[in-house]
């Protein structure tokens, strides 16, 4: 019998009732002190429905802050503040776990502890603008992590994994993925480093797959999945000069580790599906060698028809849905009766309240 949109699935240590997922969505509307807030758990709660939802990214420490209003995993008040967001989710019986973040030069002095400079692989600025408490706003000019730093920037995610677990978490993504710090280790057109953290493939992946190694060994391989876009253009990560090579070897190093999920963003990252040729079956299939219970996920642009057509092929076994999970949190019903969807407010997209957050009608509402 062909695999559906509707199955469940069983993939490392979780499980999901269906084959959607809610990919992670950067919303800005975090507390004092990046602590998630009561309203988050209720747009939590709305969305449990779908098989896995991951969460919006979320800074492993401080330095890692990069937009204004987004959440942490390194106190011990976000910690509770995730829990009461875990505990919605599992009441309705879904499966969630947390987005691991450093933003690393995507980020502004004045969203940095005593306002420093951001932290990358190179000291060179990102063309690209953040959102802070004057607007969009050009990033800063970034310093140069030093080799004697790195071992503590591993420590950051171990430690921020062991906190999603303890405020409820089923497991974690590793955003590895968007121009964000581990991507500006990954890519030869940000990355200028001279240590053993740059020049050569070996040496650019080295620092995310010593991040990804330290979280599974803190908190379970079937609980820790990762997440790339290997041709996007966001943030200012120009395209590697040989992305196919890179990612190959990548996913050549995490497949012996036997994590729960590959999450992978095809295209540009809330754009076009096609921006550059790219063979992800061939990073699936390395995935997958060793490894059939790993599940592959697959992201951006997807419609009902490709998604039930990637499942159905085996080309993917769940895939997510972003902007259409913002205005719809019964996506999943919708898709099983292919309703129509209720359309996106974009002016609503970041910070704020509960307008344009928690009061996207269901069918059910609206039917009412
Ligand atoms: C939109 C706005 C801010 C951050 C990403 C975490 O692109 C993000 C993000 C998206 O991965």
């Amino acid at each position: 019998m062909t695999t559906t949109l509707f199955d469940p699935i069983r993939f490392g240590d979780l499980r999901a009732a269906n084959r959607i997922v809610m990919a992670p969505l950067t919303r800005d509307r975090a507390g004092p002190g990046q602590v998630p807030t009561p309203l988050m758990a209720v747009y939590y709660e709305q969305r449990a429905s779908a098989g896995l939802i991951v969460s919006e990214a979320t800074q492993v420490c401080a330095t890692g802050q990069g937009y204004l209003d987004t959440p942490g995993i390194y106190s011990p008040e976000q910690v509770a503040g995730w829990r009461r967001i875990c505990d919605a989710v599992h009441g309705r019986g879904g499966t969630i776990v947390l987005q691991l973040w450093h933003v690393g030069r995507i980020s502004h002095v004045s969203l940095q502890p005593g306002g420093v400079a951001p932290v990358s692989s190179t000291a060179r600025r990102a063309n690209a603008k953040t959102f802070t408490a004057q607007g969009f706003t050009e990033v800063s000019a970034p310093r140069a992590l030093e080799r004697s730093e790195l071992p503590g920037v591993v420590a950051d995610y171990a430690r921020a994994a062991r906190n999603a677990i303890e405020a409820g978490f089923d497991g974690v993504e590793v955003h590895s993925a968007n121009g964000y710090l581990l991507e500006q280790f990954l890519r030869d057109s940000v990355n200028d480093r001279t240590d053993e953290y740059g020049g050569s493939i070996e040496n650019r992946v080295r620092l995310p797959v010593e991040v990804i190694q330290a979280v599974s060994a803190e908190i379970g391989a079937g609980r820790t999945g990762v997440r790339i876009s290997p041709v996007t253009p966001a943030n200012d990560a120009a395209q590697d000069s040989n992305a196919q090579a890179l990612f190959n070897h990548y996913i050549e190093r995490l497949a012996p580790l036997k994590l729960a999920f590959v999450h992978v963003i095809e295209g540009a990252t809330g754009g076009a599906r096609d921006i550059a040729p790219f063979d992800y079956e061939a990073l699936r299939r390395t995935f997958k060698r060793d490894h059939e219970h790993g599940a592959w996920i697959v992201n951006n642009g997807y419609t009902r028809a490709l998604a039930i057509e990637a499942v159905a092929s085996g080309r993917a076994d769940l895939v997510a849905f972003g902007k259409p999970f913002i205005s719809n949190p019964d996506l999943v019903e919708r898709l099983r009766l292919d309703a129509p969807l209720n359309p996106l407010v974009q002016a609503t997209l970041y910070g704020g309240g509960a307008a344009g957050y928690t009061d996207y009608p269901t069918l059910a509402a609206a039917a009412g």
